[in-house]
């Protein structure tokens, strides 16, 4: 799966702003990276507040991408080069501005007043104190016409749906199955965690009923269909994960869970707050999703996304020969995994986060409103920046880069977030005819992915390595293949299965044909086959 940030991946007209047409005009390219589905980040009508995660009109596409029809073209030309398109589903939530809400909003009887979460004051106040994740803040927003409150965990523009109505419920089914008649392959869940939330209680993800929902939702649209879903999940570990992906409760293919992202991060903490990265908890973390789903439900696998740093800045290293190295490391050890692989747009090149020096650079609604926190908190305004660098969304929201022309080949006109400056040496024409490159290490992997049953269901192993290094092995049948990567940019000496092995994949030329001890390079990765 290849996720695409509409805003930034090709601008066709020269607004400055990515767009199907931009899309359409690039699947040659996806098509000889190998990639079998498309995930798009949100292309609906919505008057973007948090770029397109806040949909006016789930029916109806942005202007500012294309129209109906550029959607339905997209659909079919990718078809008709085997890849599906995944459309991002956000129904947490809808923007303030979709006619379900301005409905709601005309009066305590209003047909759709229930498809909102509303409570009256409490002792004049909101009815309690949980805050809105993206603006700060309460998460209730007092609405004067009924003097009631309405419920929005993110910002003010994107207000909560309250799944508890069947009314809603129905809606939303109604609303998937108009695009599955369109022709999609499958939908990719924004916080489907929090659907079946219980505000009053405080509980905000994990609801009682969610996995009602889920499985409700399942049998009322896609259900027996060959349909991809994948839910956004940051509450679940990998107990939860078999709990939605396990086909037999009939919810979802997978989720995307985030535990192996705490690597660098204090757990339980701020996710600014950052330290050195952990291998040993990233391996254990990976490691955990691996056995829990051995047998049963399925792991989607993922270094990055739009709303994370890019893979190679936050793992590897994003300058000088390190780059290639780290990224292609990057590339063998996920692949290696079972589960699905997501490359997020740019990162088969090995894209970089873009440091921008002041706030007023940053588009990132989330990051704005931390940095103001950061600053009251004391925090001197170059140490909030260094912060917000290092978490900031528009990190991996830069255009795709894919030329050293003005503005990297992404638009003819100002882009709307400003180019990523190293697009000179980073960029698609250039990882195309370099030899070696970032792109031909994850176009073959991919193409092992498709035709090795070993990669797809083979049964996983971890090996016993130092720290820096994540070693595992995949089995099915006779046939056994060993991945292995050093995370550091020292080397580092291990022992390995003694065993004559076959190269299939490497970041290095040379690498050893004999297996034993071995010292590992800077960033050395391989995947081979043992006999
Ligand atoms: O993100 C889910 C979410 O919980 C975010 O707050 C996430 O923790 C944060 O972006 C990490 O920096 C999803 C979408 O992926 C995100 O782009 C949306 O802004 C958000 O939902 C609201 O729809
Ligand atoms: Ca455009």
């Amino acid at each position: 799966m290849y996720q695409i940030y509409p805003r930034s991946f090709q601008d066709s007209n020269g607004d400055g702003i990515g767009d199907l047409p931009g899309i359409i005009s690039r699947l040659d390219y996806l098509k000889q990276l190998g990639v079998g589905a498309l995930w798009l980040s949100p292309v609906y009508q919505s008057p973007n507040a948090d770029n397109g995660y806040d949909i006016s009109d789930y029916q109806a596409i942005n202007p500012e991408y294309g129209t109906m029809a550029d959607m339905e073209r997209l659909i079919q030309e990718a078809r008709q080069r085997d890849i599906r398109i995944v459309m991002d589903l956000v129904v947490n939530h809808t923007s303030d501005e979709h006619a379900w809400f301005v409905n709601a909003r005309t009066g305590m009887d209003s047909s759709t007043r229930d498809y909102y979460v509303w409570s009256d004051p409490v002792d004049g106040h909101e009815p309690n104190d949980l805050t809105s994740g993206f603006i700060g803040g309460s998460a209730w927003e007092h609405d004067s016409t009924s003097d009631q409150y309405f419920l929005h965990l993110f910002s003010a523009k994107q207000v909560d749906l309250n799944w508890q109505s069947p009314k809603l419920r129905q809606a939303i089914y109604d609303m998937m199955n108009f695009w599955i008649a369109k022709g999609i392959g499958g939908f990719r869940m924004d916080v489907i965690d929090m659907i079946g939330k219980e505000p009053f209680e405080k509980q905000l993800v994990n609801g009682p009923h969610l996995h009602d929902y889920l499985h409700e939702m399942n049998r009322a649209t896609w259900a027996d269909r060959d349909f991809l879903t994948v839910g956004e999940a940051w509450s679940a570990g990998p107990k939860e994960a078999l709990q939605y992906s396990c086909p037999a409760r009939q919810e979802l293919s997978m989720i995307f869970q985030f535990g192996h992202l705490w690597a660098d991060r204090k757990v339980g903490g701020e996710k600014w707050e950052t330290h050195p990265i952990s291998v040993p908890q990233l391996k254990a973390a990976l490691y955990a999703c691996q056995r829990e789903l051995a047998t049963d439900g399925w792991n989607s696998l993922f270094w990055n996304n739009h709303d994370l740093p890019r893979a190679v800045s936050r793992f590897g290293t994003p300058t000088g020969p390190n780059r290639e190295l780290s990224a292609k490391m990057l590339a063998i050890t996920l692949h290696g995994l079972k589960g699905t692989p997501y490359i997020y747009q740019g990162e088969e090149m090995g894209m970089t986060d873009c440091p921008v020096t002041m706030i007023e650079q940053v588009d990132d609604v989330e990051a704005r409103t931390i940095y103001r926190q950061l600053r009251v908190q004391g925090d001197s305004a170059t140490t909030a920046m260094e912060k917000v660098n290092r978490f900031s969304r528009d990190n991996a929201r830069t255009p795709m880069q894919w030329d050293a022309s003005l503005n990297a080949g992404f638009s003819t006109g100002q882009p709307w977030l400003a180019v990523n400056p190293n697009y000179q040496t980073i960029n698609v024409q250039a990882t195309l005819t370099e030899p070696d490159s970032v792109f031909e290490t994850y176009q073959q992997l991919i193409q092992l992915r498709k035709t090795q049953p070993v990669l797809q269901t083979g049964a996983f192993q971890a090996l016993a390595v130092p720290d820096d290094v994540i070693a595992y092995t995949r089995t099915l049948g006779e046939v056994t293949w060993l991945v292995c990567s050093n995370f550091g940019a020292e080397p580092v000496d291990v022992t390995l299965p003694q065993r004559v092995a076959k190269r299939l994949v490497g970041n290095y030329d040379d690498y050893p044909d004999q297996l034993g001890d071995v010292q590992l390079r800077p960033y050395e990765a391989f995947m081979v086959a043992l006999q």
